[in-house]
């Protein structure tokens, strides 16, 4: 800008004195330009120290130094935290049996056996049996059936007023006898009059048997029977003549043979055996 302007004036003093010396000759002095010409002045002396400035800002990240030489061993650390569980073991052997423990409480009571409906039933479902095959004679009468299989193990009943009587066509033992009838909810047939005796009888000889047992023994005081359900002896019996005789000092026990008398025998003979039941529990 400065230059421009100096440069300007100069044209312009250097037009005006041409014109002025082609007019008057070379009599016209020369007249100052009025324009400044700023030129840098000399390098002035040097100002006394300043303050400190203010700390520079921090410089980059330098980079990263050398590998110092190995300082001493540092003391041991303590233990670590422990490390994640590892996989299961092999199983060990089998260890020794331990001691026994101790005893047990005891046990609640036990409801007491309602076996005796359960016995009842089984005689009645016998009887029923016994009836079948009685039917069931007659209808192997008929040549049609005669394929039919032998008389079941009951074989028929036979009744009073008052007793329902059955013949067993098992051979046992007097005292496996009874257990037998008492399992069904009877016992072993005791007569007690001429008419119970009489049906026995009947029954035996009908069965075409020769003898069975009957509910009686002289077990528990020799020479003194009783009826097997421990009640005593009436003024009834049928006894054989020359029986009892307790031959063998062994015959506790009684059989009726078929013409209705009776005969004490050993208890341990195995033969059939008619039990009998009262009708109002049958
Ligand atoms: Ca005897
Ligand atoms: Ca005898």
């Amino acid at each position: 800008m400065v230059g421009e302007k100096l440069l300007a004036c100069m044209l312009v003093n250097w037009l005006s004195l041409t014109l002025m010396r082609s007019v008057y000759g070379q009599h016209i002095p020369e007249e100052p330009c009025s324009v400044q010409i700023l030129v840098p002045g000399l390098k002035g002396e040097p100002g006394e120290k300043g303050d400190k400035g203010t700390p520079g800002r921090p410089g980059r990240l330098g980079p990263p130094g050398e590998t110092g030489p190995p300082g001493l061993k540092g003391h041991k650390g303590g233990m670590g935290r422990y490390g994640k569980m590892g996989p299961p073991g092999f199983k060990g052997l089998k260890g020794d049996m331990g001691d026994s423990g101790p005893k047990g409480l005891n046990g609640e009571p036990g409801v007491p056996c309602e076996c005796a409906p359960l016995r009842k039933m089984i005689g009645e479902i016998d009887i029923q049996v016994a009836q079948l095959t009685n039917e069931l004679k007659f209808i192997k009468n008929d040549p049609h059936f005669s394929a039919l299989p032998s008389p079941a193990a009951v074989a028929g009943i036979k009744e009073t007023d008052s007793k329902v009587y059955l013949l067993v066509k098992e051979e046992k033992r007097y005292r496996e006898a009874e257990l037998f009838c008492q399992g069904r909810g009877g016992h072993l047939a005791m007569p007690k009059d001429a008419a119970s005796n009489r049906a026995i009888a009947g029954y035996i000889t009908d069965a075409g048997l020769s003898r069975t047992y009957i509910g009686m023994n002289d077990l528990e005081r020799e020479g003194h029977f009783v009826y097997v359900e421990r009640s005593p002896m009436t003024t009834f019996s049928r006894w054989r003549e020359g029986e009892p005789n307790n031959a063998y000092d062994d015959e506790d026990c009684v059989e009726m043979v078929s013409s209705g008398e009776w005969v004490d025998v050993a208890c341990h003979l195995t033969m059939y055996f008619v039990c009998e039941f009262d009708k109002d529990t049958v």
